[in-house]
């Protein structure tokens, strides 16, 4: 029988390029951001110190203003576009510019938990360095992304979403010009298919912002100031929020009282700007497009985020649970990123219909924190089927379950993990004892 956990943890033995965890071979030869916090959370299961050590090394990217950017370049590859010479940023480790959905702070408090489960002598200091780090960018999402103070923060990149190329961009970057001072030279689809990879015109317009805030010197308030794309996000501010509320409990633990009041004060306003972004009559929460000041309506995965920080009242919930079984009418694999009957839907391509796993996980957190065990069983299962299927691909296809982009994925192995994890706890609660030994 296969033992489908420790194929899991190979991927990601195999993808340790020296305490941090690429996403996948060539295709991301890098350590990203919200990948490396997943991968995190999975390591936190079985291998608390490794835990830690990808969080430490993510660390070594955060820049002095609080950011911690996307992507850490630690060694040389030229499997990847755009490298560090397109980015034209300044930090002693070569970094992108821009950032990701903050998922640190949640994984730090799972990481931290785990530790202290575990009666780990030496872990608070690990914890307390990485803490400070999370709150100054924490302080930074705030400030660089949020200088109006509305509770919403703000992405300036597509790539900030970690949701690229998703429906919800179309009416917002097709304002973004396609010229480019920067030679576009992908390599991405040298290693997986073109038709499920962003379009070339798509990659023209990313390159453009990338070119339009290295003019800017990455400084964030001539950003701001310059960006053609500036969407107030609301999947970004969940995990935001989740993250913050993480943070809120790990500073008192650490009787850090000025800091718990500093994060009281944010998540409130940003619980109360996420709940004016329900849409009674879509059955779901809507992005706030800055530059024309309309709602982006688009359907897709980010509607449903807000769980993973609302305590819903009973009628939204159920909405949304009607909602969220709707979508998934006639699905081989559950959830798509983007509602099947849209005209933007694509099966295959990226984030436009595709499956992701650590999108079930933060939608089965989400569902869970809101008593809503049954959708949250149904996108488990869901997920761990369709990996045992089809393998640890970095997406599925949501209409024939087929695995998609890159193989061996790492935050596929994570989510495999810690969702088999719920399955051998058998509970749907949030707090869990963790599973110790690989049997
Ligand atoms: C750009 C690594 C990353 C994920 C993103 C996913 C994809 C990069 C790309 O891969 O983005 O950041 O080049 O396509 O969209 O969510 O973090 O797995």
């Amino acid at each position: 029988m296969t033992d489908y956990l420790e194929d899991a943890r190979q991927i990601l033995a195999a993808n340790d390029r020296g305490g941090y965890t690429v996403p996948t071979d060539r295709l991301y030869p890098f350590q990203w951001n919200w990948d490396s916090a997943f991968v995190a959370m999975g390591f936190a299961t079985y291998d608390v110190p490794r835990a830690y050590r990808e969080l430490e090394r993510l660390i070594e990217g955060q820049w002095a203003d609080g950011m911690i950017p996307h992507i850490v370049f630690h060694a040389p590859s030229d499997t990847y576009f755009p490298g560090p010479n397109v980015w034209r940023t300044h930090h002693t480790t070569a970094t992108s510019g821009i950032t990701q959905p903050p998922v640190f702070g949640m994984a730090l408090k799972k990481v931290h938990d785990a530790a202290k489960r575990q009666g780990r002598t030496g872990t608070g200091e690990r914890s307390r360095f990485l803490y400070d780090a999370a709150l100054r960018w924490h302080r930074w999402w705030y400030e660089a992304r949020d200088p109006e103070s509305t509770g919403l923060v703000a992405l300036l990149h597509p790539w900030e979403s970690g949701s690229d190329n998703s429906p919800a961009w179309d009416i917002a970057l097709a304002r973004v010009p396609t010229t480019t001072k920067t030679e576009v030279i992908r390599k991405d689809t040298g290693h997986v298919d073109a038709a499920m990879r962003p379009h070339d015109e798509d990659y023209r317009r990313f390159i453009h912002l990338v070119d339009t805030y290295a003019a800017c010197g990455w400084n964030p308030a001539e950003q701001w100031a310059a960006a053609p794309f500036k969407v107030a996000e609301i999947q970004t501010t969940a995990i935001l929020l989740a993250s913050g509320e993480a943070l809120l409990e790990l500073a008192r633990e650490f009787g850090q009282e000025a800091d718990a009041e500093e994060l009281e004060t944010v998540n409130a306003r940003s619980r109360k700007a996420l709940l004016a972004q329900w849409r009674p009559e879509l059955r779901r929460f809507v992005s706030r497009d800055l530059i024309s000041d309309t709602d982006i309506e688009a359907p897709t995965q980010a509607c449903f985020c807000p769980l993973l920080a609302l305590d819903l009242e009973q009628t939204a919930l159920e909405e949304v649970i009607a909602e969220m079984n709707a979508w998934s009418d006639g699905l081989k694999v559950l959830f798509p990123s983007t509602q099947p009957s849209y005209s933007g839907f694509e099966a295959k391509r990226y984030w436009r219909g595709p499956v992701w796993a650590v999108i079930n996980w933060l939608l089965i957190d989400g569902l869970q924190r809101n008593g809503k065990d049954t959708m949250a069983e149904k996108l488990r299962l869901s997920t761990v089927r369709a990996i045992e299927a089809n393998g640890f691909a970095e997406y599925f296809d949501p209409l024939t379950g087929e695995g998609c982009g890159g193989l061996g994925f790492s935050w596929t192995a994570a989510a495999y993990i810690e969702l088999l994890r719920l399955k051998v706890d058998g509970s749907m609660r949030r707090a869990r004892p963790e599973l110790t030994s690989p049997s």
